[in-house]
């Protein structure tokens, strides 16, 4: 025993004594491997006198146990701490950073525009009823542009919102004039897709009602949005056009900011690109929501938040915006 003893000191200290995790894992081997020096004590067992052989393979037993157990545990603390289990050369691994959708930065740029010009956002639902979206814009029910070809219609008589200008009329039967909001939004259309039009889009509307509001405010409100937006060499035009809920009424054409004016593939050689329609509030829809159109006046403007998003961003196609490619998505 007293052999036993000595070796099993010498094992340990051995073990002890390593000052690595690869030398640990040397010592493992060389102790409890197949070939270890620990296993070939259990060969010797068979060469015992009987008498004493349970007492040996209970010795050689726990000697492997602590061995095992000490080996472990100083793997455990160099693997902590070890140099050799860190490769510092290694470029660190940065975290993945997001970025904000181009959608969601145009519409900051315009809720942040707008404000400073002292108007406050509303919303609306997108699922509307047909009174906000046809009979109180001064399409009744005999109306051409009530057409059902571009709205979606849902049961009981509701449908998707085709354009954010139900938000006037709810803006206004809550309170009394002056009104000056904004309504940003998704809209829905019943629309073949291309590379300028998509079902669901987004427009901004405006709406400004108080005395005396006349159309040259209109001209110098979208100016200065638009010069903020997309600097102070963008020219814009009017084209006069039809609209049930505004008259006067207009088409806003932005001056392309790709080939300034010249004529590009992007403007389809015509040197403009239209971003929206806007008009005077026709009296019908301040009469719908008790308002005295002889006392108050007021314009409108619904602004497509893709198309304004295209310009600033160059973006030729439409529907890159909701593919979700992040090859598209990384480069905002
Ligand atoms: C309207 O929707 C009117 N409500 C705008 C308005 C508001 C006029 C207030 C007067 C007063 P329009 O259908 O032209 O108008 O759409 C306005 C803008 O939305 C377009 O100029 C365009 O920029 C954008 N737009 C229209 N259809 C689509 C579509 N399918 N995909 C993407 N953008 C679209």
């Amino acid at each position: 025993m007293n052999g036993l003893l000595e070796i099993k000191k010498r094992i340990l200290d051995d073990i002890v004594s390593s000052g690595s995790y690869t030398e640990t894992e040397e010592k493992r081997i060389k102790y409890l491997s197949k070939k270890g020096e620990i296993t070939l004590l259990f060969g010797q067992i068979k060469d015992i006198e009987p008498e004493n052989r349970k007492e040996f393979g209970q010795f050689v037993n726990d000697l492997r146990t602590e061995a095992f157990d000490l080996i472990n545990s100083l793997k455990e603390k160099y693997s902590e701490t070890s140099a050799e289990t860190i490769d510092l050369t290694l470029p660190g691994k940065l975290p993945g950073s997001g970025s904000y959708h181009p959608l969601n930065m145009i519409r900051d740029d315009l809720k942040k525009i707008f404000r400073k010009m002292g108007f406050s956002v509303a919303t609306g639902p997108e699922v509307e009823t047909e009174y906000y979206i046809f009979d109180a814009l001064n399409m009744p029910s005999w109306h051409p542009a009530r057409k059902t070809t571009d709205s979606l219609f849902l049961s009981e008589g509701k449908l998707l919102r085709t354009e954010t200008s139900s938000v006037q009329i709810r803006t206004m039967e809550k309170g009394k004039p002056p009104f000056r909001i904004i309504a940003p939004g998704r809209v829905y259309r019943n629309e073949k897709e291309n590379a300028t039009h998509t079902a669901m889009f987004s427009q901004c509307e405006g709406l400004y009602v108080n005395r005396g509001v006349s159309f040259s405010e209109l001209k110098g409100t979208l100016k200065e949005f638009f010069k903020i937006l997309y600097g102070k060499d963008t020219v814009i035009r009017f084209r006069p056009h039809y609209f049930p809920f505004t008259e006067p009424s207009a088409e806003v054409d932005v001056s392309c900011f790709k080939c300034k004016g010249k004529g590009c593939s992007l403007c389809k050689r015509s040197g403009w690109l239209e971003l929206g329609g806007c008009g005077m509030v026709h009296p019908k829809l301040l009469e719908n929501v008790g308002i005295d159109s002889e006392e108050f006046t007021g314009f409108a403007f619904g602004l497509g938040i893709e198309r304004l998003a295209m310009l600033k961003y160059g973006v030729n196609d439409i529907r890159d915006f909701t593919e979700n490619d992040l090859r598209f998505l990384d480069q905002f």
